[in-house]
C-alpha cells in the first residue's frame, strides 16, 4: 500500500482516508519524512518561515473549563486575571521594534460585552498600525454572536471593521463528537468550528486551523479531522496555516502522557501529505521544542510560527521550552535545517528572505 501512496504523491494525486491511516500505521518514518518534503518543496521550495510576534491573553477566566485546559480559572479562582485595555496598551508598548504580529486568544468571560473586544482591536490598530492583529478562536467567536446577539457574519464583520486582520486556528481540538465530548463537552461542536470558519472566509478574513493531538483520539479520528478541513478549504481558500498541537498534559483534570517525538514527526507529515490545499504547515516551537520543530522542517513543515513573546497556554500546561525565541535564533534554527529563512507578516508576505548561510555546522 504504500507504495501505491507514494505514486500517488509524486504524481501530485490526492490521498485517501484509507491510505492516511496507513502512513500512521506504518514505521517508515524516513520515507514519509521525504514524501512530505517533496510536497513542501513543491510549494515553497526551500523556504521556512518565521514571524516576530507576541501573544496577548485578555483573560484566563472561562466558563467553559475544558479538560485539557491548564490556562483557564473560574471567575474568583486563584490565578484568574483580567487585563483592561491600558494594561494591554502598555505590553504593546514594551514590545521590541521589529514586531509584525499580536496573536490575541483568551477565555470566555462571563460578563465582559463584546464592546471591550471591538475597542481592543480599535485602540491596536490606532497606536500600532503597521502590526497585524491574528485574534480569536472560532469558538471565542461564537461567543461574541451569542453575547452581542449579533448573527455570526455580523460579529465577524464588525471584528474585521474594528482592525481584525486574520484569526487563529485555536479551539478546533479534535473535530470527532465522541472524543470531543470526552476533551471539552462545553464547547461548540466541530460542526459550528468549522462553520465559523467558513463565515470568516466568506467575509474575506483569513484563518488558520488546528488540531490538538495525543490524547483518547484514534488515528482515524485525525485524519477524519485533517479531511474536514481539506473539504472546507476546496470550498473557500480562506486557510493560510495548519498547526498540529501536541498534547501537554500536566495540571490538566485529564491527565495523560506527552505524544512521543516519532508521533509529533509523522502527524506533521501526514498533516502535510493529506492537506494538499494549504500553503503552510506550522511546527509551532514552543509545543515541539526548539529542536523537534527543527527537524519538523525536514518532515513537511515549512514555518516554526515565531519570536513569541509571553506565552501562557501551553506553558501552563507543562511546557518544556523557554519564554521566547530571538529573531537570531528563529534565523540560526532554519539554517541548520538546510532552509532559508524568510522573516514573513500575517499573510505570509516576505519582509526579508536571509542568505541560506550555514555557519557552525
Ligand atoms: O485553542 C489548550 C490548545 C490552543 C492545551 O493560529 C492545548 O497561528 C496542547 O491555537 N496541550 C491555543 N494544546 C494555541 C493555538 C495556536 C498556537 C500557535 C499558533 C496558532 C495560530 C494557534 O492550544 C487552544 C487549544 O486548542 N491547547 N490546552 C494543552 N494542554
Ligand atoms: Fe476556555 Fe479555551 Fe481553555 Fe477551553 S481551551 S477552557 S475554551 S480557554
Amino acid at each position: 500500500m504504500i507504495e501505491t501512496i507514494e505514486q500517488k504523491i509524486i504524481a501530485g494525486e490526492r490521498i485517501t482516508f484509507e491510505e492516511a491511516v496507513a502512513l500512521f500505521q506504518d514505521d517508515d518514518i524516513h520515507t514519509l519524512g521525504k514524501l512530505a518534503t517533496s510536497v513542501a518543496e513543491k510549494k515553497n521550495g526551500n523556504r521556512a518561515y518565521f514571524i516576530q510576534n507576541r501573544h496577548i491573553n485578555p483573560t484566563n477566566i472561562c466558563v467553559n473549563r475544558c479538560r485539557f485546559c491548564a490556562f483557564s480559572r473560574s471567575k474568583g479562582e486563584k490565578g484568574a486575571f483580567e487585563l483592561s485595555i491600558d494594561e494591554i496598551s502598555r505590553k504593546m508598548e514594551l514590545s521590541p521594534e521589529g514586531l509584525r504580529e499580536v496573536h490575541i486568544v483568551g477565555g470566555l468571560h462571563p460578563d465582559r460585552a463584546f464592546g471591550y473586544y471591538l475597542s481592543l482591536l480599535r485602540m491596536i490598530k490606532k497606536h500600532f498600525p503597521h502590526i497585524h492583529i491574528k485574534a480569536f478562536t472560532a469558538v471565542e467567536v461564537d461567543y461574541f454572536s451569542r453575547i452581542s446577539n449579533l448573527g455570526l457574519r455580523d460579529t465577524l464583520l464588525s471584528l474585521k471593521d474594528s482592525g481584525l486582520d486574520a484569526m487563529t486556528g485555536g479551539g478546533a481540538e479534535i473535530f470527532a463528537g465522541n472524543i470531543r465530548e470526552r476533551l471539552c463537552p462545553e464547547k461548540i461542536t466541530g460542526e459550528r468550528w468549522l462553520e465559523v470558519h467558513k463565515t470568516a472566509h466568506l467575509c474575506g478574513i483569513k484563518t488558520n486551523a488546528t488540531m490538538l493531538y495525543g490524547h483518547f483520539e484514534s488515528y482515524g479520528d485525525r485524519i477524519d479531522h485533517l479531511v474536514r478541513l481539506r473539504k472546507l478549504q476546496d470550498l473557500t481558500g480562506g486557510f493560510q496555516a495548519f498547526i498540529p498541537l501536541s498534547y501537554h498534559p500536566k495540571n490538566t483534570d485529564m491527565g495523560g502522557r506527552y505524544p512521543s517525538g516519532i508521533d509529533d514527526l509523522k502527524t506533521i507529515a501526514i498533516s502535510r501529505l493529506v492537506l494538499d490545499n494549504f500553503p503552510h504547515i506550522k511546527a509551532y516551537w514552543v509545543m515541539l521544542g526548539e529542536k523537534l520543530s527543527q527537524v519538523a522542517l525536514l518532515f513537511g513543515a515549512d514555518d516554526i510560527d515565531g519570536t513569541v513573546i509571553e506565552e501562557k497556554i501551553t506553558h501552563a500546561a507543562g511546557a518544556m521550552t523557554g519564554e521566547g525565541l530571538t529573531k537570531e535564533q528563529m534565523i540560526n534554527l532554519i539554517r541548520k535545517a538546510g532552509k532559508i529563512p524568510v522573516e514573513r507578516d500575517a499573510f505570509y508576505k516576505a519582509v526579508t528572505v536571509y542568505g541560506c548561510r550555514n555557519e557552525n555546522r
